[in-house]
Formats: structure tokens, C-alpha cells, sequence
């Protein structure tokens, strides 16, 4: 039969505690910031030992992290993929290793045999539920009141699944109204800095904007200092929705400052590491786990302020 100490042939750390090798996409957003410290935690908590990377958000970073996980014989490998494609060839290397992959967060391009299972959001849903909002709310949302809702758009990292698939969601909800346009849209690479410097072009080139719509509360937060700079008030003068509901988010939502935040829940690590234990104990494991999340309007955002974790 197999080789009894195989606990320790493969990297464990041989006294049955899982060894986890996290491959994280950087430290950009007040979301990855919580997404990490949920897997640190967990990890911790479960005794789980996490050998753990910050890849700069630079995909040859995290390729490279997954490679010395290999070597390191980890007995699983989980990451959230930078960008979509580009990672067939290492988690071929990993598949010959015989190392199970878990993606958590953002998804990849990639032969579904290549990975156990995705665990996170649904981006598409959560672009649908912010263009939803801004169809429902229309009425008041032609700022300028020249009868178009000229909405701009501040983008997340190029090619990654959260900014292709919520500019998606979004443009197939708003094509109900179309008095609502996308007339900019452009990457603020989901930091607040980014979204800053590109909300302020977007000023500079067009005063009859109404809306912006930022893929996340980090960029949302930049376009903030941007339309305040241009003596204009962010929520009122021009309306923003963005997606996260982290809590800078959220005390400018109950501000007034944003108009509505779709969640994206970045807490990650009770699934990641009880979908771990399940894979390695040779348990069948969904090959989609979706997390829980809902949608806030200022009120909203006034009332759970207080007990947010992230
Ligand atoms: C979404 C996650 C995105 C967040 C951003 O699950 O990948 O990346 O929305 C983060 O804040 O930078
Ligand atoms: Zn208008």
C-alpha cells in the first residue's frame, strides 16, 4: 500500500497539519488587504502551515511563487490569478507534482482539470446589481440635467476577472435605459491613487459627467479627491457607485459621499481552508463555491458601519 510516511514525503510538515503554499496577487486595495489577513488568520487558527507571497500584482511574480511551492513539495497551492490568462503552464507543473490547486478571488482561462475548485464572487452579478441601481435610479441621476446620464467609468486591473466581468454585468443592465451611456472608461488598476489620476482626465476633458462607476471602493475613494478638487460635491454634483464595501467605502457611503456599494466579500479564508482539508482528504469538492454578499445604500452603510469586519 502507499508509503506510510507519506505525510512527510510531500513538503507536510509531517505531523498531519496541512502545508499551504498562497500565491496572493499584491496589496493594492483596502479589500486585498482584508482578503489576506482573512487567510492569515484562518490559517493560523487551524494550524494550517501558510508559506505566503505578495506578488506586487506582477503575474510573473506570482508564477514564480506557485514554481518554488512546487518545489517545497507544499501539500496544496492556492492563489487569486492576477489576470485571467497566462497560468496553463504552471498549474500543468503543478498537476504533475501531484499538488491539488485551489483559486480563490479572481478566476483564470484554464482547463478546468487544472484546479480543484474556484472559490469567490460572482463579478458579472455584482456589475448587474450596480448598473440595476443606476437604471432604477435614473430619475435623479442626470446631475447636468441634459436628459443623457453620461456615465464614466474608472476600470480594474486590465485582464483581470473582477474588471472584465463587472464592466460586463454593468453594460448589460444599463442597455435597459438608453439614456444611460458609458462616454469614458479607463484603468485606474483598482488603487485609489489610479483612480484619482484618471477621474481627474476624465474632469479635465468632460464637464457634463453624471456618474462614475468604479470597479472598486479604492478607486471610487480617488475619484472622490478629484471631483471635491474640481469644487464639486461627489454624491450629489456627481453620483458614484462603486463595488467592495470595505470600510473607507463605507463610512464615504454613509457620508453621502458614494450613492451605493455593491459588496464583494473578501473573507475568504474559513472556505479556502475547510475546502483544503476536504481536497486532501481525498473528499468531492464543488468546483464552484460562491461567497455571500449583499448591497448598501447610505442608510444601510450608517446602520452596520459600527460592526463591519473589513
Ligand atoms: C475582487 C478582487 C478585487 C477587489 C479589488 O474579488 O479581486 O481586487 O474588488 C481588489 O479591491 O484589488
Ligand atoms: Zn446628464
Amino acid at each position: 500500500d502507499s508509503d506510510a510516511s507519506s505525510g512527510t514525503d510531500n513538503g507536510g510538515s509531517g505531523d498531519g497539519a496541512i502545508t499551504m503554499g498562497f500565491a496572493q496577487v499584491g496589496a493594492e486595495s483596502g479589500w486585498r488587504t482584508a482578503n489576506t489577513k482573512s487567510i492569515q488568520d484562518t490559517a493560523k487558527a487551524e494550524g494550517v502551515d501558510l508559506k505566503f507571497t505578495d506578488a506586487q500584482g506582477k503575474q510573473e511574480n506570482q508564477i514564480q511563487a506557485i514554481r518554488s511551492y512546487i518545489q517545497q513539495k507544499v501539500d496544496v497551492i492556492a492563489f487569486s490569478p492576477v489576470v485571467e490568462t497566462g497560468f496553463d503552464a504552471v498549474l500543468q507543473e503543478a498537476k504533475a507534482a501531484n499538488i491539488p490547486v485551489i483559486l480563490t478571488d479572481r478566476a483564470v482561462d484554464a482547463d478546468p482539470s487544472l484546479y480543484k475548485t474556484f472559490l469567490g464572487s460572482d463579478f458579472v452579478v455584482e456589475g448587474e446589481k450596480a448598473g440595476q441601481w443606476l437604471v432604477d435610479n435614473a430619475a435623479d441621476a442626470d446631475a447636468n440635467g441634459d436628459g443623457t446620464i453620461n456615465v464614466v467609468q474608472l476600470e480594474g486591473t486590465t485582464g483581470a476577472a473582477p474588471a472584465i466581468d463587472r464592466a460586463e454585468g454593468f453594460a448589460d443592465k444599463i442597455a435597459a435605459d438608453d439614456s444611460i451611456e458609458v462616454t469614458a472608461s479607463q484603468t485606474g488598476d483598482f488603487t485609489r491613487d489610479g483612480g484619482k489620476q484618471v477621474m481627474e482626465s476624465f474632469l479635465q476633458s468632460d464637464d457634463s459627467i453624471d456618474v462614475v462607476f468604479a470597479h472598486n471602493d479604492d478607486m471610487g475613494l480617488g475619484a472622490i479627491e478629484a471631483i471635491e478638487a474640481a469644487g464639486l460635491e461627489p454624491g450629489k454634483d456627481v453620483k458614484i457607485i462603486t463595488i467592495d464595501a470595505v470600510k473607507d467605502g463605507m463610512t464615504a457611503l454613509s457620508e453621502g459621499k458614494i450613492n451605493y456599494i455593491v459588496e464583494c466579500n473578501p473573507l475568504l479564508g474559513p472556505q479556502l481552508m475547510d475546502l483544503a482539508q476536504k481536497v486532501l482528504d481525498g473528499e468531492e469538492v464543488p468546483a464552484r463555491v460562491l461567497t455571500e454578499e449583499s448591497a448598501f445604500t447610505p442608510e444601510q452603510a450608517a446602520e452596520v458601519l459600527a460592526d463591519r469586519q473589513y
